[in-house]
């Protein structure tokens, strides 16, 4: 299959000067006719052959400067459009296509969703709508002319300003979008349906006013209320932490039921999942509120970087979306706790993206190869990019990170650039150089941090060694060093900061170690006592840290470190440890769960931490991070049996207690989304958790609360515990969840997500029989991945059944949906990637269901790029 290598960019010989489109969209079939204003570049020969991109697209009719073209002149098939020899001057070409929206279930390009018309053009879908140059490296104004009837689509939207509309006679209505930032073709969008709508207006902080509007089924408007709270405090904070303001007259978002992703950041038009726009008390978990707020400033913020600032090719995909995503984490530390969302950050970063980087599918964070684009969109490229840009603004300080950001804006503005030309702006605005730290870009891999350090009482001389190590990864052997920021403290014995008098044997800043050698010894003196080393502070680098530290002190920094995340570590560092080892039969002692246990206790108990914090601290590491911890050879039944022995053992003395805080926990005030309220219903469902897991009356808890709950959060909550620890109460309240929800789609996703994530042996025949019945959205990928994605993610000990029959279900589920839809399936099957480090009988067994599926159906690219990744070739 083809290959695709980052060495071999170079620009199109045309450029696109302008862009006009003209789309007729009819219920049979929509026209497109597409003017485009052409140039060859300065450089290019008379004579070479312009190609244009195009997918699945018939042609029409062509011609240039308004002259049919003669049939020799061109070539046009399944992969584009090519001109012999396009004049050598700048020239109309101008085409003509019909597409049929509704036969589009990829959901790429021009499709779709109820009986709404949308698209979805990044990375590869406007080769669908038209012929283009369809890379992000060619910017264009685009004017946009959209007819369609009135009474099934009196909203008609696309990029930019609206500059005119009317009515088109026979029923149909005509309205006219310019948008003057030159834009890449991936960035366009169009909208054309029967919807509902809110509206409002944000004023800039230069004293323009930009409409709002968020449209979506009727019926749905109020449940946009918070998205739209969240849109506009977005682009306060945007303003005010990067001084960025927005420059259309308009900004529209629309919800549609039908998408591949959670959102797409098109100029002036930003079109959403619906599951990330709509939230009521009764149907949407403080989890999804959150997201929402998420996702809608993630979006807004791609308007500088990725829209006015975007990719040269799709290899730096990272600088928009790592950064984008540093924007939105920071977004919802200044909104929220800063503590508990760095929490939430880096418990994710763990459990998606070091399984990727550790293992078949891992990748640079800026690749230099691909066979499909689409399978690049990878939580290493938005979360590990994300943590890069973190580590910049660590090694920088606040100030210095700004500058940089600055002169990015300033120099960039308009550009389609590179990682590089991203690197040159802190550097040139601090004077400094980046070169070493810019391999985070380029190598794959967690890099392991191993600690040691000693202490002589004589000369009170502290010695702490860092040494960092990387393992290979698929085409990289060898990894030279990386340039790792450590935030530090050193911890006296009563657990207050200690400071030194002075520090050599390499670089710290403040109180930042620049661990950039394959190892480094630093020497600190006038150190008064023995003290505890607390490291990488706030996650100040995405490594994996190995440290003989023991239990003891590991729970004296849960007790005391002044650094909240790394208290917050500490804890599941202990319990991770123990957990791995008594998954491989090395059982803890009842003195270890006795210590961890009062750690935990005085957690909860510590008025000065907040609830969001305390439910975080009692949450024990899922069996991803154990197995992970673990390493090879993982027997997924031993990883859920250890958590579940530890969770008894754990609760059995102080269940009573547990459960008097949980009733104290009771909210009485009308539900809000707020942090606070959010952050005690979190502590209140992290206690019922370990009541359910640890007690033989939490089932019956669980089910109290799922009756008399007013609201999602704590009703799903309680079915999701319960389901996850299969009580006697689980098959009933999923029962009940399903009729009393039935006809709302995502709230449906929930059933299918709580179902899928059960472990009891009734799970895949479970599963199956939902997929088959025949009133099962197939096609829609919320419903897909809420299945499918959710049983290989989170149920490892049902996916990797050793008796193969986890894994045949999916295999047989993916070949269907490979043929509608192989952006989904290919997620689905990204699920595998754990195969190498199970122990060899469900290793043998996952690799054979991956070989027969591959050998016995013709599948995308997408979905044989992932299985050959993973199998190995
Ligand atoms: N930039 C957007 C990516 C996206 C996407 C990618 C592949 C297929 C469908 C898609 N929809 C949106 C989303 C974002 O990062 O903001
Ligand atoms: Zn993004």
């Amino acid at each position: 299959e083809h290959t695709i290598y980052l060495k071999d960019y170079a620009p199109t010989p045309y450029r696109i000067v302008t862009v006009e489109l003209d789309f007729k969209i009819l219920e049979e079939k929509t026209r497109v006719r597409a003017q485009l204003t052409i140039e060859p570049r300065p450089e290019t020969e008379p004579g070479t052959p312009l190609v244009l991109d195009g997918d699945g697209l018939t042609l029409d009719s062509i011609a240039i400067d308004g002259l049919p073209l003669v049939l020799s002149a061109y070539l046009a098939d399944e992969n584009g459009l090519t001109l012999v020899e396009p004049p050598h001057r700048r020239f109309v070409l101008e085409t003509e296509v019909f597409l049929d929206p509704a036969a589009n279930k990829k959901l790429m390009g021009l499709y779709r969703s109820g009986g709404t018309w949308c698209t979805q053009c990044e990375p590869e879908g406007f080769r669908r709508i038209t012929y283009y140059l369809d890379r992000p490296d060619i910017l264009a104004p685009f004017k946009v002319r959209i007819t369609a009837p009135l009474a099934v689509a009196p909203v008609l939207l696309s990029n930019g300003n609206l500059i005119d509309k009317g009515d088109a006679g026979d029923g149909l209505h005509f309205a006219l979008w310019e948008d003057p930032f030159p834009k890449p073709s991936y960035l366009f969008a169009l909208v054309a349906g029967n919807l509902g709508s809110i509206t409002d207006s944000f004023t800039t902080m230069s004293g323009r006013k930009v409409d709002l509007a968020i449209y979506c089924t009727h019926g749905k408007e109020s449940e946009c209320l918070y998205a739209m709270d969240s849109l506009k405090r977005s682009m306060a904070w945007d303003e005010r932490r990067f001084g960025r303001e927005y420059d259309l007259d308009v900004f529209n978002i629309v919800a549609v039921s039908d998408f591949n992703f959670g959102a797409m950041e098109n100029k002036g038009l930003n079109i959403f999942n619906d599951k990330l726009v709509f939230a009521s008390p009764e149907t949407a978990s403080d989890a999804n509120y959150g997201n929402i707020e998420r996702v809608i400033a993630h979006e807004y913020f791609h308007n500088w970087t990725g829209d006015r600032i975007t990719c040269r090719d799709w290899f730096q995909l990272c600088l928009k979306e790592g950064l984008t995503v540093y924007r939105d984490q920071e977004f919802s530390s200044d909104e929220r706790s800063r503590p508990v969302q760095r929490i939430h950050d880096v418990q994710n970063l763990r459990t998606l993206q070091f399984p990727e980087d550790g293992g078949p599918l891992a990748h640079p964070p800026r690749p230099d190869r691909y066979r499909e684009i689409n399978n690049f969109y990878t939580t290493t490229v938005y979360e590990k990019g994300s943590e890069i840009v973190r580590m910049l603004s660590t090694l920088l300080g606040e100030a210095g990170f700004r500058k940089g950001m600055d002169l990015y804006f300033e120099r960039h503005d308009g550009d389609a650039t590179t990682i590089e030309a991203f690197i040159k702006v802190f550097e040139d605005a601090n004077g400094v150089d980046l070169a070493q730290f810019a391999q985070w870009y380029l190598q794959a891999g967690t890099p392991e941090v191993t600690v040691s350090d000693e202490y002589d009482s004589a000369t009170q001389t502290y010695r702490l060694n860092l040494s960092q190590k990387t393992k290979p990864t698929p085409n990289q052997p060898d990894k030279p060093p990386f340039v790792i920021p450590v935030r530090f403290g050193l911890v006296g014995p009563n657990g207050s900061p200690m400071g030194w008098s002075g520090v050599s044997g390499g670089t710290v800043q403040e109180d930042v170690i620049v661990l950039d050698e394959e190892s480094v010894t630093l020497t600190f003196t006038g150190v008064a006592n023995k003290p505890v080393p607390s490291l990488f502070r706030g996650f100040s680098a995405p490594v994996r840290v190995v440290s003989n530290m023991d239990l003891e002190t590991l729970l004296f920094l849960a007790r005391h470190d002044s650094d909240p995340f790394n208290r917050w570590d500490a804890l599941q560092t202990a319990a991770t440890r123990l957990l791995s080892e008594g998954a491989q039969g090395r059982a803890w002692t009842g003195d270890a769960v006795d210590a961890l246990r009062d750690a935990l206790v005085e957690t909860v108990q510590d008025p000065s931490l907040d609830d969001a914090f305390k439910a975080q601290a009692i949450s024990l590491p899922g069996e991803g991070v154990i197995a992970r911890q673990i390493g090879e050879n993982v027997d997924p039944d031993a990883v859920a049996r250890a958590r579940r022995q530890m969770i008894r053992e754990l609760v059995a003395p102080v269940g009573a207690a547990l459960e008097r805080r949980y009733e104290e926990l009771t909210i009485s005030d009308p539900y809000s989304p707020d942090a606070a309220q959010a952050g005690r219903r979190s502590l209140r469902n992290g206690l019922l958790s370990l009541l359910v897991a640890g007690t033989e009356t939490g089932g019956q808890l669980a089910a109290r609360q799922y009756e008399t709950a007013s609201n999602m959060t704590d009703r799903y909550a309680a079915m999701a515990i319960s389901a996850h620890n299969w009580t006697g109460e689980a098959p009933a309240l999923l029962g009940d969840f399903r009729t009393r929800f039935a006809g709302d789609p995502l709230v449906f996703d929930k059933w299918l997500t709580a179902s899928a994530q059960a472990p009891d042996d009734g799970v895949v025949e479970r599963i199956r029989a939902t997929l088959a019945a025949p009133d099962f959205p197939r096609t829609n990928p919320n419903r897909l991945r809420s299945l499918l994605a959710s049983f290989v993610m989170s149920n490892p000990v049902q996916f990797a059944r050793a008796d193969g029959a986890g894994y045949a279900m999916v295999t047989e589920a993916v070949a269907e949906i490979d043929k509608v839809n192989p952006q989904v399936a290919s997620r689905i099957l990204t699920g595998f990637r754990t195969l190498p480090s199970l122990e060899s009988a469900r290793q043998a067994a996952g690799r054979s269901a991956l070989e027969a599926l591959r050998a016995q159906h013709k599948l995308s690219r997408n979905s044989s790029d992932i299985i050959d990744r993973i199998l190995g070739n």
